[in-house]
């Protein structure tokens, strides 16, 4: 059986980084409710953050998307994170907002799109040299609507070319994470569409580049614990966006479509290592808030993820390798089972209420006042948005 007292550790030690475009407001393509007390700045979103990490004590960390979070000083913005027990962390590019990017960013037939795309890239290592951040995160939303619109091959040459510039301009500490996503905003061909391709590229490009796994680019029915299993064993996964999915990219709270599939991919984690802080496997979350209070459905997804994690911690790991070994599938199907099937949320309260925490993350949110006093105090100037 698993040592508890190691399994507690493991909870109180694991990390989860917010996405600071969830404190935002966000939509669909049709419609976006903003909510009273939303950030208007990068700095109001750290405020918040900091109100998740007070409330979780796992979430020191907050991933930023430029330009969503552009300002005129990082280092400053890394002190006013600092100064509340946060640290910024991945840095997301964007090369999906501008005209010139309507064919593609670093695939672009045109070497002067390319170049500006290139140099975006570049300036979000130097922002990283200013945070002190570790990671950049890329999504390329470069692909193809239309058969022979362009040459699949020389895109891939292109895409290799601008990430090897990129990649020579990392420091010694820090790393690159490629994104992959099957579909959309291209839907004929797309340049990074799946793990393997990224990680052909992270292969050739060396030891600072790796596969995030955004679980909400995948296919309807794709084995994503599969892939984090061949990519750790690989040394090439660098970290994860956490999302739900009920049908595309629908960026929901994480646990809340399939939570027997987040427990499925952190046991993969777990099995392999992944969980220990030294590998550098980031659990980020990336999604959006629509219809949802956006603080406390942040609180619920790190604790969605603590609770499959608890659970995957749980797996008598002994007892699964004899069944196996046996060729016991009903037995080695029943271990798994057992630890899914746990309540580990009184597990959960008592490891933070050793933290000093409160057990209920989402009720000592509620009766802080922080909600109604943001909805008071932030008014007036431009609330920020998904791509504001
Ligand atoms: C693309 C994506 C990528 C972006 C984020 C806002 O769908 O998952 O990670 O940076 O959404
Ligand atoms: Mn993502
Ligand atoms: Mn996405």
């Amino acid at each position: 059986m698993p040592d508890i007292t190691a399994v507690k550790a493991a909870l109180a030690g694991q990390r989860v980084e917010t996405p600071s475009w969830g404190y935002g407001n966000s939509g669909t393509r049709f419609k976006v409710f903003a909510q009273p007390g939303v950030p208007r700045t990068p700095r109001e979103k750290l405020d918040d953050a900091a109100k998740v990490h007070e409330f979780t004590g796992i979430t020191p960390r907050v991933s930023l998307h430029i330009p969503w979070d552009k300002v005129d000083d990082y280092a400053a913005l890394a002190v006013h994170a600092k100064d509340r027990g946060l640290e910024l962390g991945a840095i997301n590019s964007n090369t999906f907002q501008d005209d010139d990017y309507k064919l593609g960013s670093v695939c672009h037939p045109d070497a002067a799109v390319r170049r500006k795309a290139v140099a975006h890239l570049l300036e979000c290592v130097d922002i990283m040299d200013a945070t002190g951040s570790r990671d950049l995160k890329l999504w390329f939303a470069d692909g193809t609507n239309y058969p022979g619109q362009d040459d699949v091959a020389a895109r891939q040459d292109r895409l290799a070319e601008a990430l090897r510039a990129v990649y020579e301009r990392l420091g010694e500490d820090q790393r690159m994470l490629l994104e992959y996503k099957f579909f959309e905003p291209a839907f004929y061909t797309t340049d990074v569409p799946d793990w393997g391709t990224a990680y052909a590229h992270c292969l050739k490009l060396g030891e600072k580049a790796q596969v995030v796994v955004d679980t909400g680019h995948h296919a309807p029915g794709t084995n994503i614990e599969f892939i984090v299993a061949v990519l750790l064993r690989e040394g090439k996964l660098g970290g994860f966006d956490f999302n739900s999915r009920f049908y595309a990219d629908d960026d929901l709270m994480v646990g809340a479509a399939d939570p027997f599939q987040i427990f499925r991919i952190l046991h993969e984690v777990i099995k392999n290592g992944g969980l220990d802080p030294a590998t550098g496997v980031a659990f980020m979350l990336d999604q959006c808030h629509n219809v949802e209070a956006k603080i406390p459905a942040i609180i619920r997804s790190v604790m969605n993820v603590q609770e499959a994690t608890a659970k995957a911690l749980l797996v008598d790991a002994e007892a699964l390798a004899a069944a196996q070994a046996e060729g016991d599938v009903l037995a080695a199907n029943a271990v798994l089972m057992d630890a899914y099937n746990t309540d580990v949320r009184p597990l959960l309260a008592e490891v933070r209420e050793e933290k000093g925490l409160n057990p209920d993350p989402v009720a000592a949110y509620r009766a802080d006042g922080w909600q109604e006093r943001i909805a008071a105090e932030r008014v007036g100037g431009e609330q920020a948005g998904w791509g504001a």
